[in-house]
C-alpha cells in the first residue's frame, strides 16, 4: 500500500522529488487512515449484526435479505454522457429576478419532486438515507433535466441525519451536487428557527443561509410557522443577499370557505403575500402542509394571488386526505407556475400527491409539463425498492382520509408525532392523540400549525393524553398543571406571536407570572460569537471544525457532539449500504462499500459463533478477500 501511495504521488511521478520525499509527504501514509475506515466500519457491522441497529429497537423488522433496489438501465440513462442543461444554468445565466420573470412567462408548468426530501419525512420521519440518494442522484440529472427543481435538504433531514442516521447533512449536499449539476437544488428553510425548533439569533440564522447558498442550495423556501412576516425578514434577506433564490411560504390553514373560521379568510392570505412580495421575495409558496386546501381553495386562492401579486407561484400540499391531486390541477388551471409532487412509489398518503400522474394528466394540453413519462416510472421503480428498506418507520395508514381537515396535522410530523407516541407507548391511543391535537389548536386560539408550533401542539397532546387531561381541565384556573417547557417557550412568544396573539387566559396560566416577550425573539437573542462557539465545538468534539461543521453545532450542539463521537468511533457509516446500516449483516451476505472514488470494500459475513462464556459474539467476515474476525459483547 505504502509503494503505492509513493508512485501513484505526482511529485514522484514528477521525478522532481528530492531524498525528503517521504519525511515531507505525510498523505503516503494514508494507507493506514484507509485501514483505519476499513476498521472501524467492519466494528460498526459487526455490531449492528450481533446486537441490532438502535433505531430498530421494538419494531417489526421486514423480511431479510431485501433486493436491491433496480437503478435505471443503461439504455435508459447513459451516465458516461455530461447531464444536460437545466433549471440551475439558466439561474446562473439569468440571476435570480430574472429567472422568477422567466417563471412567470413559462408555459408548461414547472414541477418540483419532493421525493428527496418531503416525501419521506413524511412517509417514513424522514430516516432515507444518503446512500440512497446519492446512489440515484446521477441519473435524476440525466433522465430528468427538465424538473424545475429537486426539494433535498432541509427541514427536517438535516438533525435527522446526524441525531439518527449518524452521517453528515453538509457532505449528503455535497455529494448530491456534485451527482446533479444541472438541476435547481430547493430547501426548506423554517425562517428564524432555519432547521430546528426555536428561534436562533439573527447573525446564526445569516450564517447558515450562506452555508447552505455557498454548498449548493439554490432555492430556499422560506415560512414562519405562525405566518408573522417580521420573523421572516432576516433569513429571506440573507437568501436574497446570497444570489439564491428566495421562496417565500404562506402557510396555508383552515378554508378559506369557513365562515366560522373568518381568521383564515382569502384577504388573510392575500393580504400575506403582499407582505411577503414586499419583504423581496422571487416567488410565493402556497405551503398547504397539511393537505387541507380544498380543490375550490385552492382555484380562488391562485386566481385571487395572481391578479394581487406579481410573483410566480409554487404550489405545495399533501395527499393525506385522498384528494390532492385535484387541488394541484384546479391550481395550475388557475394559473400555477409551479407545484410539487413526488415520484409516485414515494407519493400519496401524508407525502405529497404523484407527480408521475400529474404529468400525465397534463400531457397534451398546454400547460404539459415536458417530462420523460418512461425516466419517472423507471426512476420510481428504484424508490418502491429502497422504500421496503424502510419499511419499520413506515405508520400504519392505509388509505386517504378526510379526517385530516379535522385535525389539520402536517403530513411532515404524521409519522414523527406517530413516533414520539410509540415512544411513548401511546401508538394505540393514536385516534384520541389526533383529537387532542385539534383541541390544543382550539385552546391556542387556532393558530397555524407547521414546525416547530405543530411540533408544541404535538407535544401539548401526548402530554394530556399520557395525563388524561381534558380542555376544560387545561383551563380551569384552579387546576395546577406543569405544562411542557415548548408550551411555555411558544406562550412566551419565543417563536413568534400569531396576528391576534394567544389567547390571554391560557397565556397567563402558562406562564405563571412570568412576562411574555414585547417584540420578535430575534430582536432581544444577542449575537452569537462564531468564533468562540467554533473554538467550544472543537474541545467538545477534539475535531477541526470547518464552516459548515460550525452550523450543524450552532444548530444542534448536543446532536452533533454525539454525531462527532459517533464519527470518530465508527466512521462514515452513511457509505454503507441500508440494509447493512439498519440490520447488519446476514450470513453469506456480501456488500461494496466505496470508500471513495475508485476505493470500495467488499465485505462478507461468513458465519458467526458464540456467545461464549463472557458474553462475547464472534462475527467472522471477510474483507476485500482477507479473513477478520470482529469480536462483540452481546447486549441484554
Ligand atoms: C418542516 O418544517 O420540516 C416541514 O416539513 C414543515 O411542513
Ligand atoms: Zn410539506
Amino acid at each position: 500500500l505504502f509503494l503505492e501511495n509513493v508512485i501513484a504521488h505526482p511529485l514522484f511521478r514528477s521525478g522532481e522529488c528530492t531524498t525528503r520525499f517521504i519525511d515531507e509527504t505525510p498523505e503516503l501514509f494514508k494507507f493506514q487512515h484507509r485501514r483505519d475506515r476499513a476498521t472501524r466500519l467492519l466494528k460498526f457491522l459487526g455490531e449492528v449484526t450481533v446486537n441490532g441497529n438502535p433505531e430498530m429497537k421494538g419494531r417489526a423488522l421486514p423480511a431479510l435479505p431485501l433486493a436491491k433496489p433496480i437503478k435505471p438501465a443503461a439504455s435508459l440513462c447513459d451516465l458516461s454522457l455530461d447531464p444536460p442543461a437545466g433549471t440551475r444554468d439558466r439561474l446562473k445565466q439569468l440571476g435570480a429576478t430574472k429567472f422568477a420573470e422567466w417563471m412567470r412567462k413559462e408555459q408548461r408548468v414547472l414541477l418540483t419532486d419532493t421525493t428527496m426530501r418531503d416525501a419521506h419525512q413524511s412517509l417514513f420521519a424522514t430516516r432515507m438515507r444518503t446512500h440512497d440518494l446519492t446512489e440515484i442522484a446521477p441519473h435524476y440529472a440525466r433522465m430528468l433535466p427538465e424538473l424545475f427543481s429537486l426539494e433535498c435538504w432541509g427541514g427536517a433531514t438535516f438533525d435527522v441525519a446526524m441525531r439518527f442516521l449518524k452521517e453528515d447533512p453538509w457532505e449528503r449536499l455535497a455529494r448530491l451536487r456534485a451527482a446533479v449539476p444541472n438541476v435547481l437544488f430547493q430547501m426548506l428553510l423554517r425562517a428564524s428557527n432555519a432547521v430546528g425548533y426555536t428561534n436562533y439569533s439573527d447573525n446564526v440564522v445569516r450564517y447558515f443561509v450562506q452555508q447552505a447558498a455557498s454548498n449548493g442550495i439554490d432555492v430556499f423556501r422560506v415560512f414562519d410557522s405562525l405566518n408573522w412576516v417580521d420573523n421572516m425578514r432576516v433569513a429571506m434577506d440573507a437568501v436574497v443577499e446570497s444570489g439564491a433564490l428566495c421562496e417565500a411560504a404562506i402557510c396555508y390553514t383552515g378554508d378559506i370557505f369557513d365562515t366560522s373560521r373568518p381568521k383564515y379568510n382569502l384577504k388573510y392570505y392575500v393580504d400575506l403575500a403582499k407582505q411577503l412580495e414586499k419583504a423581496g421575495a422571487h416567488i410565493l409558496a402556497i405551503k398547504d402542509m397539511a393537505g387541507v386546501c380544498k380543490p375550490r381553495a385552492a382555484r380562488a386562492l391562485v386566481h385571487a394571488l395572481k391578479q394581487e401579486v406579481g410573483l410566480p407561484l409554487h404550489f405545495h400540499t399533501h395527499d393525506t386526505s385522498g384528494i390532492a391531486a385535484a387541488s394541484v390541477l384546479a391550481a395550475i388551471e388557475a394559473g400555477c407556475d409551479a407545484v410539487d409532487g413526488a415520484l409516485d412509489s414515494m407519493s400519496g398518503l401524508t407525502s405529497q400527491p404523484n407527480l408521475g400522474s400529474i404529468a400525465a394528466a397534463l400531457a397534451g394540453t398546454d400547460r404539459d409539463p415536458g417530462l420523460d413519462f418512461d425516466a419517472m416510472q423507471s426512476l420510481s421503480h428504484y424508490w418502491e425498492g429502497v422504500r421496503r428498506q424502510y419499511a419499520p418507520f413506515e405508520a400504519d395508514i392505509r388509505s386517504g382520509t378526510a379526517d385530516v381537515y379535522r385535525h389539520e396535522m402536517p403530513g411532515g410530523q404524521y409519522t414523527n408525532l406517530r413516533e414520539q407516541a410509540r415512544a411513548m407507548g401511546l401508538e394505540h391511543r393514536w385516534g384520541e392523540v389526533s383529537q387532542t391535537y385539534a383541541d390544543v389548536n382550539l385552546l391556542f386560539g387556532d393558530i397555524v400549525k407547521v414546525t416547530p408550533t405543530s411540533k408544541v401542539v404535538g407535544d401539548m397532546a401526548l402530554f394530556m393524553v399520557a395525563n388524561a387531561l381534558k380542555p376544560a381541565d387545561v383551563k380551569d384556573p384552579a387546576r395546577e398543571i406543569d405544562f411542557p417547557d415548548s408550551v411555555i417557550s411558544l406562550m412566551k412568544g419565543e417563536l413568534g406571536f400569531p396576528p391576534d396573539g394567544f389567547p390571554a387566559e391560557l397565556q397567563k396560566k402558562v406562564l405563571k407570572g412570568e412576562k411574555p416577550l414585547s417584540g420578535r425573539a430575534g430582536d432581544t437573542l444577542p449575537p452569537v460569537d462564531l468564533e468562540a462557539k467554533r473554538a467550544e465545538a472543537e474541545t467538545a468534539t477534539g475535531r477541526r471544525i470547518n464552516d459548515a461543521d460550525l452550523a450543524s453545532y450552532l444548530m444542534y450542539p448536543k446532536v452533533f457532539k454525539d454525531y462527532a463521537a459517533h464519527r470518530s468511533h465508527s466512521g462514515d457509516v452513511s457509505l454503507l449500504p441500508t440494509p447493512a446500516f439498519f440490520y447488519g449483516l446476514q450470513t453469506g451476505e456480501e456488500i461494496s462499500v466505496e470508500l471513495e472514488r475508485g476505493k470500495s470494500l467488499i465485505v462478507s459475513q461468513q458465519g458467526t459463533a458464540g456467545p461464549d462464556e463472557e458474553g462475547q459474539v464472534k462475527v467472522f467476515l471477510e474483507l476485500n478477500g482477507q479473513s477478520r474476525v470482529i469480536r462483540v459483547a452481546k447486549a441484554g
